[in-house]
């Protein structure tokens, strides 16, 4: 648990009376798990009732537009709650944002910091990888089911707020500027990084083709997804999807990629073990079971094609990102330690490895999946 300062506390006391006048704020703390916001939950009373929310301060160099960000949620908001209403088998609940006085749903305080506040979902948790093959199943149903359901959302496409967000060629060529700036001082000492990266630089555009050549549709994805952007009950069901802020046109590919890269890894995202470090192939099994169970009606062919694959793609690319960051001295990634962001690449990397040597088992498993009924 990390420790408040006095002055912090105030803080968001004065932020969240933006939001809820009334409130008497009686616990702040901090809830981890997100690398760019800073996020805090609330519990409070207000007339005569405890309640409690998240406070979050969005980072705004890095959503550089955060009215397109609210814009976006507030669309995705909108059609999952009808389409909750409209049906009654839809298990994962929207996110619920809280207007602030003047009906806005974010408050700009005096530092010009961009602050908002969501309803703190009750009776969910999370964790940063499956430790069970029913989580898994749960987490690629539910970010499956998301997507499903913004299938058809009216108004045309998302607003892009991050560009080439997703772009793993873009990606590596930032590497290789971050590797030539050496801002850092630390080129030297990632010459096995670099090498391993280069190694696997011609298979990394196949998405990014398939977009071009109009085999893999552009739909209105997540782009973040994580397993711990996903609350489970306490049966260990699927309760929410969090974290809508990189909502974007993207690839379904993407999003299952993300999900194979955290559900199916056996150890922590900065693991500094790498014996411990493995994907999974009963969580990976699972994991797409969920998924296709809810998307297997919407996907094109290419995108089933590249299903077995995308956990690798994306897994390189958030590795080459986090190698970018640590060679230009940690500057977009939270950090807590001395080589965070290494730490943290290694183990996407070891990863990577792990879904090369089980290729053939995951093509396998897809296929078969795929032709269940
Ligand atoms: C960042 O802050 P968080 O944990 O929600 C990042 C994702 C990465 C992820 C790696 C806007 O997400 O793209 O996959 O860290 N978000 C942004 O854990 O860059
Ligand atoms: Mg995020």
């Amino acid at each position: 648990m990390f420790l408040l300062s006095e002055f912090l506390k105030w803080r968001l006391h004065s932020v969240s009376v933006q939001f809820e006048p009334e409130l008497k704020v009686q616990e702040v703390s901090r809830l981890k798990g997100g690398h760019i916001n800073s996020t805090y939950h609330i519990h409070g009373m207000m007339n005569g009732r405890y309640d409690d929310f998240v406070l979050q301060r969005l980072n705004t160099k890095v959503f550089t537009e955060p009215d397109k960000v609210m814009n976006n949620i507030g669309r995705v908001c909108q059609h999952l709650k009808k389409k909750v209403r409209e049906d009654k088998s839809v298990r994962i609940i929207p996110l619920q944002f809280r207007a602030a006085s003047d009906g806005r749903y974010f408050f700009i305080d005096d530092n010009g910091e961009f602050w908002r506040v969501m309803e703190y979902v009750k009776g969910g948790f999370s964790v940063d990888h499956a430790e069970t093959v029913t989580q898994a199943y749960e987490t690629g149903k539910a970010f499956g089911e998301f997507q499903y359901l913004l299938n058809d959302i009216p108004g045309g496409p998302l607003e892009i707020t991050i560009p080439r967000f997703h772009d793993t060629v873009f990606r590596f060529e930032q590497l290789e500027e971050a590797f030539k700036q050496d801002a850092a001082g630390r080129a030297a000492s990632v010459k096995e990084e670099m090498d391993f990266c280069f190694a696997r630089k011609d298979t990394i555009s196949c998405v990014l083709d398939g977009i071009a050549d109009g085999s893999i549709p552009e739909r209105v994805t997540h782009n973040d997804t994580k397993i711990n952007n996903v609350l489970l009950d306490a049966n260990g069901k699927r309760l929410c999807v969090i974290d809508y802020d990189t909502l974007m046109p993207g690839s379904s590919l993407y999003d299952v990629g993300d999900c194979v890269r955290s559900t199916t890894r056996t150890g922590d995202e900065d693991e500094r073990d790498l014996d411990k470090i493995n994907m999974d192939i009963s969580l990976f099994e699972g994991l797409v079971r969920g998924y296709v169970s809810a998307t297997k009606n919407i996907l094109s062919e290419r995108e089933k094609e590249l299903l077995y694959f995308c956990g690798n793609l994306i897994t390189f690319e958030i590795g080459l990102r986090f190698l970018a960051d640590h060679l230009n001295g940690d500057v977009y990634f939270q950090t807590e330690r001395e080589n965070h962001n290494l730490d943290r690449a290694r183990v996407q990397f070891k990863m990577v490895k792990s879904m090369e040597e089980q290729k053939d088992a995951m093509r396998r498993i897809v296929d078969d999946l795929l032709k269940e009924k």
